[in-house]
């Protein structure tokens, strides 16, 4: 048995007032996918499965550009964040895995693995990184890492990679990802070649030191820090980086570092087609990387997404993306918007499931436009909440978790021992 952060019996109380209505909105939407052939329990078991991984940064408050506005009882260190993510995990029962990110997270590796193991969690992807600068590096990274034009500075970023895969080993990680901040303000600053040649070769020595049970996931970002030109621009750039280190490196797609209107969803249906699609940071945007809460903005592309990833699950054999939210939570309390997301995930995959694709392929190939886009509209359509809710409850979740959390007091209780923290780390990656 894991320790419990949050109050079991508090979900309890919660889930009783709620359970009845539950059991009829879910029995009805039962007879109306009955109608269109869906079997409801097997859409409920595939969505049992399904897990997106928290990141550690999220937890606490994030800022933008211009200030950070602390919430109460924010998480101390990676101890208090884990235990967040453990009460996420316990309402949600959709997130088991966290998602750490050095040096932020530095801690004894034994005591990490030890904490986790309590909590009842394990770890996803590590996260380097070489965007900002650590007290007392010997390098700055004020002008790029892995593509620095001194080898000593890429050395140092190597390096540093190279340490959060063997702190990945000793806690149980089976990635790596790598976002850089590398690029140029000014046109001519960089030689766009040179740059990208210097990146190349630098991640093939932290590739040389990934065990061979281990994947690698580079991120590409059009731009931010750097305003210009950034050398991990777009996915063209990313599937070329994937390409040249070898097997065990994909292309990571965070939904927020992209172009506004550009067709991500096709983008991962390509990156899926060459077998280089690694997975996923979401989140939301209106006009850059906001990293908004997931679905917050565009919950139709999100779905849209989850029907290319559906779609190759049920045709590829071997395909196992990794599903990470990564967001900055500015204005809500972190635990209430990771807990929304995971469950904006979820539905999105929940109803990506729903999708005819016999119907649609055949309106595909009669060249049926109309019928084509109203069959994932239909699917889009149809509230799968009882869905996702009976999920919870049979997993020992809330069906309400916001509502449950609320009831709880949880954040007012670490209030007391967690004090006010003023600086802190903004978490736009
Ligand atoms: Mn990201």
């Amino acid at each position: 048995m894991h320790e419990s952060i949050f109050d079991q019996s508090s979900i309890e109380k919660d889930n009783a007032a709620r359970e009845a209505t539950l059991r009829r909105d879910y029995e009805t939407l039962g007879e109306r996918l009955d109608r269109a052939g869906v079997a409801i329990d097997e859409i409920k078991q595939k969505v049992a499965a399904f897990t997106v991984a928290i990141p550690s940064w999220g937890v606490g408050t994030g800022g933008t550009r211009f200030a950070r506005f602390p919430g109460v009882g924010e998480p101390r260190d990676i101890f208090d964040k884990l235990e967040d993510c453990a009460v996420i995990n316990q309402l949600t029962q959709a997130t088991p895995s966290v998602s750490l990110h050095i040096p932020w997270d530095k801690a004894n590796p034994n005591r990490l693995r030890e904490t986790a193991d309590r909590l009842g969690l394990g770890f996803d992807a590590m996260n380097s990184n070489t965007f900002s600068d650590a007290q007392g590096q010997a390098h700055s990274y004020k002008f790029g890492s892995l593509s620095h034009t001194d080898a000593a500075t890429r050395r140092q970023a190597v390096e540093h990679n190279i340490e959060c895969i063997e702190i990945g080993k000793a806690i149980g990680s089976k990635a790596l990802t790598v976002w850089i901040g590398d690029g140029s303000n000014f046109p001519g600053q960089a030689h766009f070649t040179r740059q990208f040649e210097r990146y190349l070769e630098a991640m093939k020595e932290v590739y040389k030191a990934l065990p061979d049970d281990w994947r690698i996931f580079t991120e590409h970002k059009m731009y931010e820090p750097a305003f210009y030109s950034t050398v991990v621009q777009d996915w063209g750039t990313n599937y070329l980086i994937s390409k040249e280190l070898g097997d065990k490196a994909y292309c990571l797609v965070d939904l927020g570092h992209h172009a506004p209107n550009v067709n991500i969803e096709m983008i991962v249906a390509r990156l899926i087609q060459f077998g280089k699609l690694g997975g996923f940071h979401f989140n939301d945007s209106k006009y850059g990387d906001d990293d908004l809460d997931t679905g917050a903005i565009d919950p139709y592309r999100l779905f849209l997404v989850f029907n290319e990833l559906v779609d190759a699950e049920l045709n590829l054999p071997d395909f196992h993306p990794a599903h990470m939210l990564d967001q900055s939570h500015n204005v809500t309390d972190p635990i209430e918007s990771l807990m929304v997301s995971a469950a904006e995930v979820l539905r999105a995959y929940t109803s990506a499931l729903l999708v005819d694709r016999k119907a649609l392929d055949g309106y595909q190939q009669a060249n049926d436009a109309l019928m084509a886009t109203l069959s994932l509209k239909t699917a889009f359509r149809t509230d799968v909440e009882p869905i996702l809710a009976m999920v919870r409850l049979e997993k020992g979740g809330a069906i309400d978790p916001v509502g449950a959390y609320r009831a709880s007091g949880y954040r007012q209780k670490v209030a007391e021992i967690r004090p006010a923290v003023a600086g802190g780390s903004g978490g736009i990656v």
